[in-house]
C-alpha cells in the first residue's frame, strides 16, 4: 500500500470511529420548543454539540412527549432518558431538600430568586441531587406563578376561596394554597388542558410563559398576577452519561447549562414583558394589581408548618439574601 493510500485508510478509520462515538441524548420538557424551556434546552444542546465537536448531541422531546415531570425525573434517575429540563414541582419527591424552595412568597422578585439559586444555597442544593442518582447541572427557570380560572376575577385572597384548582404534585404548594381557601387538585401537567376544558377543575396556576405556550387563554377567562410562588427549574442529566464524561467534557456540559439557564431566564423576562398584552388580546381578563398583602396574610399559618418542617432559620437565610 502506498503512503497516501495508507493515510486515506487511517483517516477513514478515524472518521468512522468518530462517527461511532457520537452519543445522541434524549432531552424532554413540558412545554413547546419555542417556549422558555425550549429556548433554554436548545441553547444548552447547541453549546454541548459545539463544545464536544459533535460527539454529544440532543434529540429534543418538547410538550411532555415522554411523560410528565415526575416521569421525566424518574427516567433520568434510571438512565432510560438522558436529560430533562424540569420545574421543582415534582423534584422534592425525589430530593426532599429541594422542597423548601417551593414555599409561597419565599422570594421577593426575580433578582432575589436568581441570586439565591445561583448562590451558595442553590449550588449546594444541586450537589444534594447526586446522592439520589440525579446530576443537577444548573438552575434554569419556570417563573413566578399566577392564577387563572374560569369563574371570577381574583383581586384578593378571599376571591380564590372555594375554587377547585389544579396544582402540581407538590405538598408544599398544596399546603400553602389551602390557606387561600383553594381546593387543590394535584395533577400531572399533560392532563391539565383537558381538565380545564372539561371543567374538572376551575383553574390552575403557572408562570406567564407556560400560560402562553400552552394557550390556556382558550380555556381560562381570568388571569390574576398573584406572583404567589416562584417556580425554579433545573437541567438534570443521568449519572450514566455524566460519569462517562472526562473532565473537559464535564466542563463543556456545565458551561452549556449556564448558557441554557441564561437563555431560558431571558425568555421568561421577555414573556413577562410582552405576554400579558398577548393574553389580553386572546380574550383573557387580567387583574394586574392584585392585593398581595391579603395572600401573604392568609399564608401565615402555613409558614408555622414550614418552619417546623424546614427550620425557621433556613427560611430566614433565604429571605435575608439581599
Ligand atoms: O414546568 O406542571 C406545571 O404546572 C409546570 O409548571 C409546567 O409543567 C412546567
Amino acid at each position: 500500500m502506498k503512503t497516501t493510500q495508507l493515510a486515506f485508510a487511517v483517516a477513514a478509520l478515524c472518521l468512522s470511529a468518530a462517527a461511532g462515538a457520537q452519543t445522541v441524548m434524549k432531552i424532554s420538557y413540558s412545554t413547546s420548543i419555542t417556549s422558555h424551556y425550549g429556548v433554554g434546552s436548545t441553547a444548552f444542546c447547541d453549546e454541548v454539540e459545539k463544545g464536544t465537536q459533535g460527539r454529544y448531541k440532543c434529540q429534543q422531546f418538547p410538550n411532555a412527549a415522554l411523560g410528565g415531570e415526575r416521569e421525566m425525573i424518574e427516567a433520568v434517575q434510571l438512565g432510560t432518558q438522558d436529560l430533562a429540563n424540569v420545574s421543582t414541582g415534582a423534584l422534592g419527591n425525589f430530593v426532599p431538600e429541594v422542597k423548601i424552595v417551593d414555599i409561597p412568597f419565599l422570594f421577593r422578585d426575580y433578582a432575589h430568586a436568581r441570586k439565591v439559586m445561583d448562590g451558595e444555597f442553590g449550588q449546594d442544593l444541586l450537589k444534594k441531587m447526586t446522592a439520589k442518582g440525579i446530576v443537577g447541572l444548573a438552575w434554569t427557570e419556570n417563573g413566578f406563578r399566577h392564577m387563572t380560572n374560569s369563574k371570577r376575577a381574583i383581586n384578593q385572597a378571599s376571591d380564590a376561596n372555594g375554587l377547585k384548582m389544579r396544582t402540581m404534585e407538590n405538598k408544599v404548594h398544596m399546603e400553602g394554597y389551602k390557606t387561600f381557601g383553594i381546593l387543590p387538585t394535584p395533577m400531572a401537567w399533560p392532563e391539565v388542558f383537558t381538565a380545564l376544558q372539561q371543567g374538572t377543575v376551575d383553574g390552575q396556576e403557572n408562570p406567564i410563559p407556560v400560560i402562553l405556550s400552552a394557550k390556556l387563554s382558550q380555556v381560562q377567562k381570568h388571569l390574576s398576577l398573584t406572583n404567589h410562588v416562584y417556580s425554579p427549574a433545573v437541567l438534570i442529566v443521568a449519572p450514566n452519561i455524566w460519569n462517562k464524561l472526562n473532565d473537559a467534557d464535564k466542563k463543556v456540559f456545565s458551561e452549556a447549562a449556564k448558557k441554557g439557564a441564561a437563555a431560558q431566564r431571558k425568555k421568561v423576562n421577555d414573556d413577562e414583558a410582552n405576554g400579558i398584552a398577548e393574553l389580553k388580546k386572546d380574550g383573557m381578563q387580567v387583574v394586574e394589581q392584585v392585593n398581595g398583602e391579603s395572600f401573604r396574610k392568609a399564608v401565615a399559618p402555613a409558614y408555622a408548618q414550614y418552619a417546623k418542617e424546614f427550620g425557621a432559620d433556613k427560611i430566614a437565610a433565604i429571605q435575608n439574601v439581599k
